[in-house]
């Protein structure tokens, strides 16, 4: 059975296997820790509704992994509600999409304790994303921020995932699946695990910070100046584009030399869908003023529909519930195999 966004059931379309291709699996997931910004959706989210009548996706709201850092428990239930109701204002349909809250199928969790033990502790010591979060307190960082690669990869592995669509900066992590994933099927000589790919595309992948352009736009970065919300008002948008750096040159035109004026001209882009060619034709002999002013407006068209959808989600609580509950049955069939694949090839039981 599928559910539609209004939530009412529907059946399946009667398909036989002959004529009906398996589609293949996409799983992709973030953390419920606050604000949800441009580079999510850009980077992430967008994507997963561009494809998704191709695939068979799983798309999750990874609280497991909200809790590496620390974070106020009414926050996260609240953060974790918030983010699956940005799912599905995004454009997530349930045609398509399963979504699930990662605590509510214990199988993660206890996937995860198994492929920690063959996890080699140098593996996740490299992991730069560990390097950065942990900073200068590595003595007293929990053991889970460390241990977080594993979890991730048992998100993917459980659910037998082909392909994971994410931005630039988990490209590293989904290596690490891979390796994970290849180091244990040839350890037994079975292929408990689908060796996943990343699908991670060329331009958004990587969104930069609106005041300094050489680092991502990121949820944790003090400055609230440094990134759109995907909940922020016209006003707001206004003026965060008003005050992102540029440069002295004036010129608005594609080059990666001029980072401030690239990042912005490179989000316009993604949300016109023109070619930077066409983007340069319309600025010609215009200044950044203008194109500033064009950018905010696409920023607020795209988001305003968004937000309106959002508050109506975030209105219906027990809706929401509804199908977050309706897809955590429907996954979890799927890791409950993998999981005890992986138990009955290890030992255990
Ligand atoms: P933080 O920076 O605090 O770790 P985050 O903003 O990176 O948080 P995540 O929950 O880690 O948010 O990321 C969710 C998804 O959004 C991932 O697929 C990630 O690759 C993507 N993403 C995050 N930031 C960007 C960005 N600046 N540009 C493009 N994609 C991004
Ligand atoms: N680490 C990811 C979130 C994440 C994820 C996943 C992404 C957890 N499990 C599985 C893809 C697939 C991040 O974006 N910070």
């Amino acid at each position: 059975m599928a559910v539609n966004m209004n939530n009412d059931v529907k059946p399946e379309p009667a398909l036989s296997a002959a004529s009906a291709p398996v589609k293949k699996r996409v799983f992709s997931g973030i953390q419920p820790t606050g604000n949800l910004h441009l580079g999510n959706y850009l980077g992430a989210i967008r994507n997963w509704t561009q494809t998704q009548a191709q695939y068979d996706n799983i798309f999750c709201i990874v609280d497991l992994h909200a809790i590496t850092l620390p974070i106020d428990p009414k926050e996260l239930h609240r953060s974790t509600r918030q983010l699956a109701a940005i799912y599905l204002a995004a454009g997530l349909d349930l045609r398509y999409c399963k979504l699930f809250i990662q605590s509510h199928v214990r199988e993660h969790a206890e996937a995860s304790w198994i492929m920690e033990c063959f996890t080699p502790l140098g593996w996740l010591n490299r992991m730069t994303q560990f390097k950065s979060k942990a900073g200068e307190n590595i003595e007293s960082v929990p053991t889970g921020l460390l241990c977080y690669p594993v979890l991730m990869a048992c998100d993917i592995l459980l659910h037998q995932a082909h392909y994971v669509p994410v931005g630039d900066d988990q490209r590293q992590h989904i290596e690490f699946t891979r390796d994970l994933a290849q180091r244990f099927n040839s350890h037994f000589g079975q292929q408990v695990f689908i060796v996943p790919q990343d699908q991670i595309r060329e331009v958004g992948a990587r969104i930069m910070s609106l005041d300094d352009p050489t680092k991502k736009m990121s949820k944790s970065d003090p400055n609230p100046n440094s990134r759109i919300n995907l909940l922020d008002d016209a006003k707001t948008i206004t003026q965060k584009i008003e005050r992102a750096t540029t440069d002295s040159e004036r010129l608005v035109t594609f080059d990666s030399n001029r980072p401030g004026i690239y990042n912005l001209l490179s989000i316009y882009q993604l949300l016109t869908e023109q070619s930077p060619q066409q983007i340069e034709d319309e600025f010609a002999g215009k200044g950044y003023g203008d194109f500033k002013a064009a950018l905010t407006e696409q920023l607020v068209a795209t988001l305003a529909p968004i937000q309106a959808r959002y508050h109506e989600l975030m209105n219906d609580l027990p809706a929401l519930e509804n199908i977050l509950k309706q897809g955590a049955d429907a996954v979890r069939p799927t890791a409950a195999a993998t999981l005890q694949r992986i138990k009955d090839v290890v030992g255990l039981g």
